[in-house]
């Protein structure tokens, strides 16, 4: 067990693990409850734009996909949950503090989702994205954090393709549909780049996270490999990527890219305009209706212990 900052410094640097009941920096602890709980709050906010086409999917088949991929959404968040909970805040609060606009989610899932093809753009670029910032946090140095993870991306690489394939169908559908298809491609291209949150020299956590081992690669770095691996994709689907300076540099062995909307990522970042508003506006509702579940679990828990007694 690791008791003091010496020990504590020793594990990192050995790239081991600290657990929930190891001794550990103030600031380790409270960056981890930021990021994760934030990364919690974005698993159920998320669950909204493609729910939001659970009732209209085109098919049974593919009602039921989504209805499993949203769900797994749900499960995320109540890993994550689970996993900040370790470090000392406990769930009610940790919701709270998303309720009342005081922790963020991801910007990604402040845009809207009008066409049937957006659930598409989401699982192959957004899911996409996850996997591309998620896989290195498996190695996360705090443990509960990296094994949630191992789960999270075992089921992020499901829906990345299943969203894939839904562009794929649509991509070699009637003109209507391939339209659709890139339509929604220019919608989700940029707020995905952004997704990877600031360039590395406007972040204010990438050193000190790369330090700890929270972070293994800066958010520029994943970037740029999202961009290099999704690039290739868009060309089998036969669509365009909405961005002029896209190039292949050889010298770099990279897709050199254009900037995107920086003051666009701030306002999402910040919450701003009507999106925002319904989304934390739905969520509300669900717990409010939800509220009857919590109280039959807690008073089914109460009769347990008493019955133990
Ligand atoms: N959106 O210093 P930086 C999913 C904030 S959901 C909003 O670089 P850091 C899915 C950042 O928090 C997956 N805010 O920060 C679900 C910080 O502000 P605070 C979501 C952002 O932490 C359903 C400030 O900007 N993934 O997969 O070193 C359906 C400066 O940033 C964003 C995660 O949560 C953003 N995009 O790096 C489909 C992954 N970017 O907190 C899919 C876990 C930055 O100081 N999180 N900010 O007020 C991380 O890996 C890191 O926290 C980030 C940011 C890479 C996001």
């Amino acid at each position: 067990m690791i008791r003091n900052q010496e020990q504590f410094d020793a594990v990192i640097k050995a790239d081991q693990r600290i657990e929930s009941d190891d001794w550990m920096p103030d600031d380790y602890r409270k960056t981890l409850i930021r990021q994760i709980a934030q990364h919690a709050h974005s698993e159920i906010i998320g669950m909204q734009p493609e729910g939001a086409w659970i009732t209209r999917a085109p098919s049974l088949r593919r009602k039921s996909i989504l209805t499993a991929k949203v769900q797994d959404e749900a499960g995320h968040g109540l890993y994550l949950y689970g996993a900040t909970e370790t470090l000392g805040p406990d769930r009610a609060e940790l919701l709270d503090l998303l309720h009342t606009k005081k922790q963020k989610y991801s910007s990604i899932f402040n845009y809207p989702s009008p066409t049937w093809a957006d659930v598409g753009a989401i699982g192959w670029l957004v899911d996409g994205a996850a996997i591309m910032n998620q896989v290195p946090l498996c190695r996360c140095s705090y443990g509960p954090y990296g094994r949630a993870m191992v789960r999270i991306c075992k089921e992020e690489s499901f829906h990345q393709r299943q969203g894939f394939q839904i562009m794929l169908s649509l991509a070699e559908g009637t003109n209507e549909q391939k339209a659709m298809a890139q339509e929604a491609l220019n919608r989700w291209w940029w707020p995905s780049i952004m997704m990877f949150g600031p360039p590395d020299t406007e972040s204010v956590h990438n050193a000190r996270n790369m330090a700890w081992g929270i972070k293994r690669y800066t958010n520029d770095e994943l970037r740029q490999t999202f961009i290099d691996a999704s690039v290739p994709q868009a060309e089998v689907l036969g669509l365009t990527v909405p961005d002029p300076d896209l190039n292949w540099n050889d010298e770099r062995g990279h897709y050199d890219f254009g900037d995107p909307d920086w003051d666009e990522f701030t306002r999402m970042v910040r919450g701003e305009g009507e999106m925002p508003a319904e989304r934390i506006r739905t969520r509300l509702e669900a717990h409010n209706e939800g509220a009857w579940v919590r109280e039959a679990a807690e008073a089914y828990a109460t009769k347990q212990q008493r019955d133990a007694a």
